[in-house]
């Protein structure tokens, strides 16, 4: 073990963050709740200084008290209200006082967390946790992306929204629109549940932009018996270019769970895509049993459907398939391909997604189609092989852009908090960085996903740091780009990993096991972002080199946010994968997304993504830190470091 280990990132962060931890729950073992004995100092004492003593002026004195207090309850209890009316309250009020420091009153719920026990901070942190340029809604709670599509010079992005609360419920499709991808405008509410057939919830689906440039949207009804049905809605004015009313088919429902399948197991429709017999398919997401699987139903007007014999693909043992995606990839260029069009050209190969319910994890697989889908690799088909995203990423969906010929990729982000925490917030859940899909050219087999290029626009001041060694132990603060709004790209040489005097460590890494704090011969290297000066808050994105037996060596990335906040109650699961670095690589990559409350990492330009949520609670803004570090035995060089500070765009 080399000496410079001692002092290091884990253990200084474990010890502190254990410390601050403890500090904190005698404070509310001692005193009771907190919110509480910040209520008790402001009145109590006054009670027993001299002036107060005698009955009258204490009467007196309760009487004033009491009409005081009757007026700041009245003014909280009208204040809520406001609040809770869609459009009443200004934009950024929710961020910035409302919900920063509820009182005890406005939640008498006790409070309990998913990880169990008191709170160990003040809460006055929640207010920082919103993202500045991620897409989220004003308030309330937001799940799946919807239908996101291009029409006259306008993005759409609907979603799974409920517009009453930041909990699951009541949900419908809200609205937003966009000329970059970047900057978004909500509308009202495209989709409500006011039919029988969607009167438990207008739930997740797909646009289809016809060749003619009409689009159309299919979703999932839960009806008024909870069955799930197929529904359509097409725009009221289609010269409208924001598309803000929609008009539900007196057809509706168009297509009713078939005999095999369970009425709550049929979901989701797909995007059409349009074949060679002029015929458009889609698929929807259902199970037998524990099979998941795709069914397939074809059309030639949008209103008579027919379910194909063979499903597009199912897997055993993977239970429900939600928001299934399907597409072709070109196996030449770098463009994506428009499903609306017919594939003349045979250079392509298919990507089948689906979102797994029973382990919220999206898997996707690439392979060839004919009448059903068949993964080239068996041993990468859903369930089994690759994500999208080896964070917290789910019920995702592509679209084409017809503009910049591309596929883009949209992903939900749920909370990593109490639910309770996402009350006080006012809001729930965002939406990933819209990322762009093309197959890796080099394998063949797997997809490389990169932030669109209009995010850069977004990039201010910018801080450039290169050939940095970092020796075993070495912790190196990046001066001048401390923020919680970054884009950080970083490269480190790839080590001589055939040393003649190194020992290698023959194993596999898991990133769960010791974290960033695991002490390594190659690794664990990489960057602490959303870090305190004394790094009792800091989430760490790293790499870790092993031997495998079989003498090829391995590439672990991770995502620590184990010690990326000192509150409670909040998941701390490391994320990792293993990836195949391109043997032509004499380097390792990261590009970093940090936004407040997440961090987007991109791994070796794309090959592998992990998107963590954090709560920094002292680690923010100026306070957030971002440090180079190397906690194996081998010294490790940063090649070239380039953090962005980047804009809002709310
Ligand atoms: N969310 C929707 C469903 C979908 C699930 C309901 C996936 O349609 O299967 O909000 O998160």
């Amino acid at each position: 073990m080399a000496p410079g280990n001692v002092n290091f990132v884990g253990d200084i962060g474990r010890q502190n963050s254990r410390g601050a931890e403890n500090e904190a729950g005698e404070f509310c073992e001692d005193e009771g709740h907190y919110v509480q004995m910040t209520d008790n100092n402001g009145d109590q004492p006054e009670f027993e200084t001299p002036e107060f003593k005698s009955l009258g002026h204490c009467i007196r004195f309760r009487s004033v008290l009491l009409t005081a207090i009757c007026i700041a309850l009245m003014t909280c209890f009208s204040l809520l209200i406001c609040l809770s009316q869609p459009g009443l309250a200004p934009a950024k009020s929710v961020t910035d006082t409302a919900w920063s420091n509820p009182s005890a009153s406005e939640f008498p719920v006790p409070y309990t967390t998913k990880g169990g026990g008191s709170p160990s901070v003040a809460d006055n942190y929640l207010s920082s946790e919103r993202t500045a340029f991620h897409f989220q809604p004003e308030r309330n709670w937001m799940n799946d992306p919807n239908g996101p599509m291009f029409y006259k010079g306008y993005y759409h992005i609907f979603y799974q929204y409920n517009p009453d609360a930041a909990v699951w419920g009541n949900i419908t499709w809200a609205h937003s629109v966009s000329k970059d991808l970047v900057h978004w405008h909500p509308l009202n509410l495209a989709l409500v549940p006011d039919h029988w057939y969607d009167a438990e919830g207008v739930w997740s689906g797909s646009a289809t932009v016809l060749p003619d440039g009409k689009p159309v949207i299919l979703y999932t009804g839960s009806s008024n018996e909870s069955v799930q049905l197929q529904n359509m809605a097409v725009p009221e004015d289609l010269s409208d270019p924001l598309l803000r009313k929609w008009v539900k088919v007196p057809q509706n429902p168009m297509l009713v769970p078939p005999p095999s399948i369970g009425y709550t197991d049929f979901r989701d429709p797909t995007t059409a895509w349009l074949e060679s017999d002029g015929l458009w398919r889609i698929s929807i997401g259902a199970k037998e049993g524990t099979t998941g699987l795709a069914l397939v139903y074809k059309t030639s007007d949008f209103l008579d459907w027919t379910l194909q014999n063979k499903f597009l693909h199912k897997v055993a043992g993977t239970g429900m398939w939600e928001c299934v995606d399907f597409y072709p990839v070109s196996l030449t260029g770098k463009t994506g391909l428009d499903t609306s069009k017919v594939q003349v050209n045979q250079l392509v190969k298919y990507v089948l997604k689906a979102s797994l319910d029973d382990n919220k994890h999206d898997y996707y697989t690439v392979g060839v189609y004919s009448t059903d889908f068949l993964p080239d690799d068996p041993t990468k088909d859903i369930g089994l092989g690759l994500r999208y995203d080896y964070g917290k990423f789910y019920a995702s969906k592509t679209f084409y852009d017809p503009v910049q010929e591309r596929r883009i990729l949209w992903g939900w982000v749920n909370e990593s908090d109490s639910e309770l925490d996402d009350i006080k917030k006012g809001w729930a859940s965002v939406q990933t960085i819209p990322r762009t899909l093309v197959l890796d050219n080099h394998t063949g087999s797997n997809l490389l996903q990169w932030p669109i290029h209009e995010l850069e626009s977004l990039r201010g001041d910018k801080v450039v740091k290169q050939d940095i060694l970092l020796d075993g132990g070495a912790m190196v603060k990046v001066d001048g780009a401390s923020g919680s709004q970054l884009d950080i790209e970083v490269t480190f040489k790839y080590p001589d990993v055939h040393k003649l005097d190194v020992l290698p460590e023959q194993k596999e890494y898991v990133c769960s096991q010791g974290g960033a704090a695991e002490r390594g011969v190659f690794g664990p290297f990489g960057l602490l972002v959303l870090a305190a000066n004394n790094l009792v808050e800091q989430t760490a994105v790293y790499f870790y080199l092993t031997l495998r037996p079989n003498g090829k060596w391995v590439t672990t990335v991770c995502s620590d946010q184990s010690r990326s906040s000192l509150a409670k109650g909040i998941d701390r699961t490391v994320y990792g994968i293993t990836i195949d670095k391109p043997p032509t690589d004499n380097f390792l990559s990261l590009r970093l997304i940090v936004d407040h409350s997440i961090v987007e990492t991109f791994v070796q330009q794309g090959i592998a993504c992990i998107t963590s949520r954090v709560y920094p609670t002292i680690a923010i803004e100026r306070d957030a830190h971002v440090f180079l570090f190397n906690n194996g035995n081998e010294s490790i060089t940063m090649q070239t470091l380039q953090v962005w500070q980047m804009s809002s765009t709310y």
